[in-house]
């Protein structure tokens, strides 16, 4: 698609948004409690609550190892999964399934997947929260193309394209090499056919990481239809930890979908054959289904042991903020002890009533069900939602007799704390709507090779976020800790390191990044995959 295009459906979705580009205060305090996204209603019957068990994805056996790595092989293939009791549903699948098979990693040991593209459009894969060199951290451009379509390249280098080169065979791809500010460390030739082997060094701490599609323009749909897994890392300061583990460590995919007549993923993409990236007008600030799924089932249930149970729990949904909490709370409440975030453990465990989650966001969550008489049903409630989307899934608490030796201690570890005093400079980056330019950051929409930040490597920076409506913000590469919120104290699940940190309505969040290790050109972006598809990304390059 060309740059006419694209402006052509930012300048009409400006005209029919409910929200405007630049707030005054009065609409602001409304904003501040409106939540982004617009309800997509599934045009089948949904399934009662509860009726399903919860699924735990498969852990990747790596194909071969050596004294260094794992090597595993992931193909990214259609399948027709049975998500909705009785109907069929082709999913774009890592592997078979959704969500994709878990890796499991060790800090410090390198994990090489090698990525085989059976689907019919392009994919690029990228290491949520991985602190990974550039050439595999999943440029949006750097596409996998399908297996067998070499020849036919330069459409779906056009597909990727925003840019006015679209007509050129080989825009999107190398022909993006010619573009402004684009340097050597971003070269941009780095599109493959059928097979891409990504190689995460995993010199990083344990910690929750995920792995999504991130092709440009196409990030939300391609997740949508299935293509996200967990990538866990662990490491011995967290094993020697006295945790839940083995069935008591949940990893919980939180993922909202809808679903057509047919029993398909229904998306209202702007073009379905999507050879246009976003979506119509109406869903221009975020999809939500009606259905929601953790783990890739409808609303299901677990049965627990009246023990401690660590629970992973990610959003990856598209555009939906949730709100959790157990109904019934045990007496004394703080039901849901946070022990770690995005980025790994805390130094110590925060005991919440409610945890706030935004797309791409995970929390690690110790729940203590011996605090409930046995038999108790424990629903874990969206309070966010209304009506289905209330409820996400339950919990049945076994009568059974059991040992739990696990402990919360009230120490997890000790966290490196950056100092503010180290940053050599702030920069400032603002998400909003532009009125001539769709989803923005800065006011420039996306584009591939413009860098709107050249750290330094090994320099620490305070970045300022600041929003016009909801934007989850995530930068690549390294984690980051909040240092405050509105000129304030950062907020209550703005704990430990970060890698996604959710910009309310007319907010100010500062960060603070140390960019370490490797050189290239990086990504930050809204994580509201509609924003992000339509152009609320920008390049960061380290040097
Ligand atoms: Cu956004």
């Amino acid at each position: 698609m060309n740059r006419r295009r694209f402006l052509g459906a930012g300048v009409a979705v400006l005209g029919a948004g409910a929200v405007g580009a630049f707030a005054g205060p009065a609409t602001a305090r409304l904003l501040a409690e409106a939540r982004p996204g617009r309800l997509l209603s599934s045009e089948v019957p949904l399934p009662a609550a509860f009726q399903v068990p919860l699924p735990v994805p498969a852990v990747l056996a790596p194909v071969r190892s050596d004294a260094t790595a794992d090597h595993y092989e992931i193909t990214q293939q259609v399948a027709r999964l049975e998500i909705l009791p009785g109907l069929r549903t082709e999913a774009w699948t890592y592997g078979g399934t959704f969500p994709g098979p878990t890796l499991v990693a060790r800090s410090g040991r390198e994990v090489v997947v090698r990525h085989r593209n059976e689907l019919a459009v392009p994919t690029v894969v990228h290491l949520h929260g991985g602190h990974t060199p550039a050439e595999s951290d999943g440029y949006p451009v750097d596409l996998l193309l399908p297996v067998g379509s070499s020849a036919d390249r330069s459409t779906w280098a056009a597909h990727a394209d925003h840019t006015d080169h679209a007509d050129h065979p080989t825009a999107g791809m190398a022909g993006m090499a010619g573009m402004t500010g684009m340097t050597g460390a971003a070269d941009r030739s780095r599109t493959v056919t059928g097979e891409r082997t990504y190689a995460y060094p995993c010199r990083q701490r344990a910690a929750t990481l995920w792995y999504h599609d991130h092709r440009m323009g196409f990030t939300g749909p391609a997740v949508w239809r299935g293509l996200a897994g967990f990538h866990l890392v662990r490491d011995e300061e967290e094993d020697a930890l006295p945790l839940p583990r083995g069935e008591r460590e949940l990893p919980l995919m939180l993922a909202d979908r809808s679903f057509a007549a047919d029993g398909s993923f229904a998306y209202p993409a702007a073009d379905q054959t999507l050879a246009v990236p976003g979506v119509t007008e109406d869903y221009m600030n975020g999809v939500l289904g009606d259905v929601l799924l953790v783990n890739g089932a409808p609303w299901p249930r677990a049965g627990v042991d009246r023990a401690r149970y660590r629970l992973r729990v990610l959003n990856a949904s598209n555009t939906r903020l949730y709100r959790l909490e157990l109904d019934p709370q045990p007496s004394g409440g703080g039901a849901l002890v946070q022990i770690g975030g995005d980025g790994g453990l805390l130094e110590q465990p925060i005991a919440h009533d409610a945890v706030e989650i935004a797309p791409a966001e995970r929390f690690d969550l110790v729940v203590d069900f011996s605090r409930y008489p046995a038999g108790t049903q424990v629903r874990l409630m969206n309070r966010f939602g209304s009506g289905r989307t209330e409820e996400v899934m339950r919990f049945d608490v076994s009568s059974r007799p059991v040992r739990d030796d696990s402990t919360v201690p009230e120490r997890l570890c000790t966290l490196e704390r950056l100092d503010p005093a180290a940053a050599v400079t702030t920069r400032t980056f603002g998400f909003r709507r532009s009125r001539n330019a769709g989803w923005t950051i800065n006011n420039q929409p996306y584009e591939p090779g413009r860098a709107l930040a050249r750290p330094a490597l090994g320099s620490t920076e305070i970045w300022r976020f600041f929003s016009d409506v909801h934007h989850p913000v995530h930068v690549h590469l390294n984690s980051f800790q909040v240092l405050s919120r509105n000129g304030k104290d950062p907020g209550p699940y703005d704990a430990g390191w970060k890698d996604t940190v959710d910009l309310r309505p007319a907010e100010a969040v500062e960060v603070l990044v140390r960019f370490t290790d490797y050189a290239g050109a990086y990504m930050l972006h809204c994580h509201n995959l509609e924003h992000e598809d339509m152009a609320m990304m920008a390049d960061f390059v380290v040097e």
